[in-house]
């Protein structure tokens, strides 16, 4: 998988390797999350097990993948970056367990393996999902801490972007819009908080590790809202166009809990065409780098033209 990128103002084409640069940045990422998390045989065994089942169930690492690619961006090394990159995929993983809860989205399947609560029960599986969520923060708080973001300041950014502002608010707001006919602006406020937040938060800390200016983290939050922004609309087309082989999950839920989203609201064409020039406000964020943020650029073209 090479994506052919847009540089940046100039609009030169470059290939990037990006297969290679997922591969690499998968492999890493699975590694450091083994050694963060407690044994799979630590005692209580089951709640270890509850936990990595889901986290190493296959998903596809992208929260990781961008905090890693600004961090190259800003100049930062990978390593300074990594904690961060996991924490992210934790507080990921947490939303997807609790998520396909009965009480949630009821979902069977989840990366293409049975959900969490249907091999481990809804209790076991609550508790992974907690356990996820305050392993992130353990994880986030053994980074190296940087002259412009203290400590304090990381695990605000991270609460936040979990939290009942935006996450949490997220969920909330789809929860309570199923089977009601919402607008468009309320459709962009739950996907601005449930998908955006943490696809942002992620490219913000990746620049935080690499002590970016505030101009940089300025764009990298740009970059972030769009690129999110857009990777929930594809979902949504993904979820009404492939089967759930594909997807790994069960395709079609949107519809059947008669969820508002935009190939619903507005059509698939034009769903499609908004994807497409929320990825070029991204691309238009990223000018700031000169160039020099080729690993962001080929992850933004990359997610709008993804099929899983
Ligand atoms: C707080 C109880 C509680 C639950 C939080 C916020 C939340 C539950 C769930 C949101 C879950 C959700 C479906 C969000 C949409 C974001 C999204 C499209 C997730 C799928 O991301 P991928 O495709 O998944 O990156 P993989 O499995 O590849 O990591």
């Amino acid at each position: 998988m090479s994506a052919t990128i847009h540089g940046s103002g100039s609009r030169a084409k470059r290939v990037f390797d990006l297969a290679a640069f997922l591969a690499s940045s998968t492999a890493g990422v699975n590694k450091a999350l083994d050694g963060f998390l407690p044994a799979g045989t630590a005692r209580p065994a089951t709640i270890h097990r509850a936990m990595r089942y889901s986290l190493f169930a296959g998903g596809k690492r992208i929260r990781p993948a961008l905090c890693l690619a600004a961090a190259a961006a800003c100049g930062g090394p990978e390593a300074d970056a990594m904690p961060l990159a996991c924490a992210m995929e934790c507080v990921h993983t947490y939303s997807l367990v609790h998520d396909d809860l009965p009480g949630m989205d009821d979902d069977d399947y989840r990366r293409g393996k049975l959900t969490n609560h249907k091999v481990f029960g809804e209790g076991i599986a609550v508790l992974a999902g907690d356990a996820l969520l305050t392993q992130a923060f353990e994880i986030a708080a053994q980074c190296k801490g940087w002259q412009r973001y203290r400590h304090q300041r990381i695990i605000l950014e991270l609460a936040r972007a979990a939290g009942s502002l935006q996450l949490i608010a997220g969920q909330v707001a789809d929860l309570e819009g199923e089977g009601k006919k919402i607008s468009a602006s309320q459709l962009r406020y739950i996907h601005e908080r449930k998908t955006s937040a943490l696809l942002c938060c992620s490219v913000r800390l990746g620049g935080m590790s690499a002590n970016c200016t505030a101009a940089q983290l300025e764009a990298l939050t740009d970059f972030g809202y769009h690129v999110g922004l857009a990777f929930q609309v594809i979902d949504d087309i993904l979820d009404v166009t492939q089967t759930s082989e594909k997807l790994g999950k069960t395709a079609g839920k949107d519809t059947k809990a008669q969820k508002a989203t935009y190939p619903s609201i507005i059509g698939l064409e034009k769903s499609q065409r908004i994807a497409r020039q929320l990825t070029e406000r991204a691309f238009d964020a990223l000018r700031i780098f000169r160039g020099r943020a080729p690993a962001l650029e080929a992850l933004a073209e990359h997610l709008l033209k993804r099929d899983n």
